[in-house]
């Protein structure tokens, strides 16, 4: 087997050994991926600046976020689906970010449910929300991450409706997989996958199981998406989040800078800068031209995470140089889960924080919170 020296080659080893339809979701964005490219892009064009004669024989990457330990400024982004990455796939991001000692976000749309993740781990987790149109039923939802002790509700803003996803469509995803001559076919040279997915407990939504009739069976996920998600969601609506759950409060999606003041204006305890990896709006600037705004404007008051793009510790430091206090990853995840499981996923971390504690070595930096712009060749 070909030696893993970096993200790139989890993410081929995903795409070989987990059926297409499943793998482009993770990997692909909406529309013509611009936002996506843009994301990778303007990430890579960033420069680092070599020092030389620094001592850096000692170094840490240790930071907190959200007044939590963090081995490494990461934490493990919401991803919607990823039970059908690996069998029992949030239950392995869960265990090895545990192990790694950075942050899990378990989402909303996650095969296993909030008590199957709760049940093995021994750390708090946090929970991604999505607002549905039943407020109750997204109650029940924020009463379940509250008994299951999660620490943290990431609150994802910029998924009122969904973007269009060419290629979920043209692949016929659904949830659990349908079986189609076209995906047979494709899963019979992935019998692992089969095995540990198609034959396991785990192949539907297990947060949403009882809700509606349809969850189990959807003919497309937009369209689904389209009749339960709260196209009404606005600002105000956070105050009812705010009188639901008591915890530290994330809120996710931001890239404008008056949507910015408006989320530090609600006391949430963290934004997170994302475009939703490039899988909502197509055509928006990418996340890493967003931040250094939304820090000029919202730094003094609130924690600033970022998300977009991040497939090394390269980029993570960049981030940080930017004003970031912590990256989240979610296709770095994914091609890690899909790839070798709980082990693939602590390879992922294992390479960012390789590559960051190289790179700040090499940029003359002993410490991952006195990352500043300095690091940057601008
Ligand atoms: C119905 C499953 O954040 C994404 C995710 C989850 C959206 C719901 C998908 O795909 O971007």
């Amino acid at each position: 087997m070909t030696t893993i020296t970096n993200i790139e080659d989890l993410r081929l080893l995903a795409r070989k050994r987990i059926p297409r339809a499943i793998f482009d979701y993770a990997d692909r964005g909406s529309y013509d991926e611009r936002t996506i490219s843009a994301n990778r892009a303007d990430l890579a064009a960033l420069a680092l600046r070599q020092r030389v004669m620094v001592d850096v024989s000692d170094r840490t990457t240790a930071t907190t976020l959200v007044g939590e330990d963090a081995a490494i400024p990461v934490a493990i982004a919401p991803t919607g689906l990823t039970g059908l990455f690996h069998g029992n796939g949030e239950i392995c991001g869960a265990r090895a970010a545990e192990a790694f000692g950075v942050p899990f976000t378990l989402s909303t749309m996650s095969i296993c449910s909030i008590e199957d993740v709760a049940g093995a781990t021994t750390k708090p987790f946090w929970f991604q929300l999505y607002v549905m149109r039943d407020r109750e039923f997204s109650k029940s939802l924020v009463e379940r991450a509250i008994a299951a002790k999660c620490s943290a509700l990431v609150l994802t803003l910029d998924l009122q409706i969904q973007g269009q996803r060419h290629r979920d469509l043209k692949n016929g995803l659904a949830v659990p997989p349908r079986l189609t001559l076209a995906n047979a076919l494709d899963i019979a040279t992935k019998p692992a996958w089969a095995l540990r997915v198609l034959m396991g407990r785990r192949r539907s939504f297990g947060n949403l199981a009882g809700f509606v009739s349809g969850a189990d069976s959807l003919t497309t996920l937009s369209s689904w998406i389209a009749q339960q998600f709260d196209p009404s969601l606005s600002w105000k609506d956070i105050e009812w989040v705010r009188k639901i759950w008591p915890g530290k409060l994330i809120l996710k999606g931001i890239l404008d800078v008056g949507d910015a003041r408006a989320a530090a204006a609600t006391g949430a305890d963290a934004v997170v800068v994302s475009n939703h990896g490039g899988r909502q709006l197509d055509g928006a600037i990418s996340s890493i031209k967003a931040l250094p705004r939304i820090v000029d404007a919202i730094g003094h008051q609130t924690e600033i995470l970022f998300d977009g793009g991040v497939q090394s510790g390269q980029d993570v430091l960049k981030a940080l140089a930017l004003g970031a206090r912590g990256c989240l990853i979610g296709k770095a995840f994914l091609y890690g889960l899909a790839a070798m499981g709980e082990a693939g996923v602590t390879r992922t971390l294992e390479l960012l924080a390789r590559e960051l504690d190289v790179s700040m070595a090499l940029t003359g930096t002993r410490h991952v919170r006195e990352v500043s712009a300095a690091v940057l060749d601008r």
